[in-house]
């Protein structure tokens, strides 16, 4: 199935967005106290947006925000018309809450539907659901999506790893939907069983919801002998379906007629130049409950406008996220994304892709612990070869970083797994 308005003209595209915009500033003017501030402040109005530009103006909306305005402040509707709520739960205090109409649960559906098409799902497939269903976004925007899509849905939700595989052989299931590493552990797990993962009638993975890199999607085709896409959402835009790869698997295409992106530099506020890194910043334009304008999702990607190669379609594509403002370590005054390291160890053929980054401080300076399983064929090994492995990864991992690191080799599958979004860094560190 083909969504035309996934291929529209950019100036097109630009006019439905400016149309959708400036109702939807409207809607949130009359009934968000916050937005009717936002406006006021500027001595502005709705009806004095004239461009996308005019955007540039309004202040950022995030996750404090939501939090100030906890629980229901950020509703634009009367409850009578909220038939869904969702929240994150995020790291410290409270959730954050998310809303949504009966007319914002078929939007949710529509977009997840493309999303799932857009990587070669069709109505034949079998989807095994293995995101959590409930408060999070995951479980419920897959179900919807594979409604919409006129798919077979079978709703897993997260975690009873012999039950998914026995239901994934019996079911014959084509499509899995969990976590990057929630997928690998199942491969993991089906080897464990004596079942061969890559014998299995699962073609397509579609996994977000977590960063991840190349070298761990090659890891996953590979040992599932599938194709492995990129899903990228939040909760507080709509859920997963915001932007998801291609079978080119040339970037995201991100949803623009619903969720308006802008690429901005955290630091400065001021939109970065195309395909140069920054903050990405939506604004949702078809949301009835919670809509927001400017949410600054504190996730790092880059931007291009250029038609996809693959697919033809015009929707502007975002890299994989490379990481989140605030996921990123200041360890010893260096910049570290999480992101870096991992891309290292996916390379180094003796390790596994499960690893965790310990951050302690030793006085007054920060120690950073690298622990990587080593493959079970190499474990065995002599001390001596271990040694030098060790040494080796922590030569290439600093070569990258430009700052000391301790890398410590552990055994296969004593790194704790997990069955939704994966915990990689533990900072010790009281600051
Ligand atoms: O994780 C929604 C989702 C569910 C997306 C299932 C994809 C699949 P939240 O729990 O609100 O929503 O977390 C949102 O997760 O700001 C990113 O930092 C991160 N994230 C989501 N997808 C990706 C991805 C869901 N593909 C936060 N790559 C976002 C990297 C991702 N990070």
């Amino acid at each position: 199935m083909k969504y035309k308005v996934e291929y529209l003209e950019p100036d097109d595209l630009k006019k439905l967005q400016l149309d959708r915009l400036r109702e939807v500033s409207m809607h949130l003017y009359n009934n968000v106290a916050y937005y009717r501030e936002a406006f006021n402040n500027l001595g502005m109005k709705p009806s004095d947006i004239n461009s996308l530009d005019d955007l540039g103006n309004l202040p950022l909306t995030d996750k404090e925000t939501l939090r100030t305005y906890y629980p229901f402040g950020m509703f634009s509707v009367p409850m009578s018309l909220v038939r869904e709520i969702h929240g994150s739960s995020g790291t410290t205090g409270k959730p954050t809450v998310v809303a949504y109409t009966e007319n914002d649960i078929k939007v949710w559906s529509e977009v997840m539907a493309r999303s799932i098409a857009c990587t070669g799902g069709t109505y034949q497939d079998i989807i095994q659901n293995a995101y959590g269903y409930g408060l999070f976004t995951g479980g419920l925007g897959v179900h919807y999506g594979a409604l919409e899509l006129g798919a077979a849905i079978v709703p897993m939700s997260s975690g009873g790893s012999k039950r998914q595989l026995q239901l994934m052989q019996d079911f014959k299931t084509t499509i899995l939907t969990c976590t990057p590493s929630y997928s690998l552990y199942l491969a993991e797990f089906a080897e464990s069983m004596n079942i061969d993962p890559k014998k299995t009638t699962l073609k397509i993975g579609i996994l977000g919801a977590e960063p991840w890199s190349d070298g761990m999607r090659r890891e996953i085709e590979e040992i599932w002998n599938i194709k492995a896409y990129d899903i990228y959402g939040l909760s507080e835009i709509i859920g997963p379906g915001v932007a998801v790869e291609c079978e080119g698997q040339h970037g995201l295409h991100i949803w623009a007629d619903h969720f308006l992106p802008e690429v901005i530099n955290p630091e400065t506020g001021k939109p970065v130049a195309e395909g140069e890194d920054g903050m990405l910043v939506i604004t949702t334009l078809t949301k009835e409950a919670t809509p927001f304008l400017r949410y600054a999702t504190k996730d790092i990607v880059s931007m291009t406008y250029e038609k996809c190669p693959a697919c033809g379609r015009t929707s502007p594509r975002i890299s994989r996220i490379k990481g989140r403002t605030d996921d990123m370590l200041i360890i010893r005054g260096i910049n570290v994304f999480p992101s870096q390291i991992e891309s290292v160890l996916l390379e180094i053929e003796e390790t596994e892709p499960h690893y965790q980054l310990v951050v302690s401080r030793e006085g007054a300076l920060d120690e950073l612990e690298v622990q990587v399983e080593v493959n079970e064929k190499f474990f065995s090994d002599e001390i001596r070869t271990l040694e030098a492995l060790g040494k080796r990864i922590k030569q290439e991992i600093e070569n990258v970083l430009s700052i000391a690191v301790k890398v410590k080799l552990v055994e296969p599958r004593t790194i704790t797994r997990s069955e939704g979004k994966a915990k990689r860094v533990i900072d010790k560190r009281n600051i």
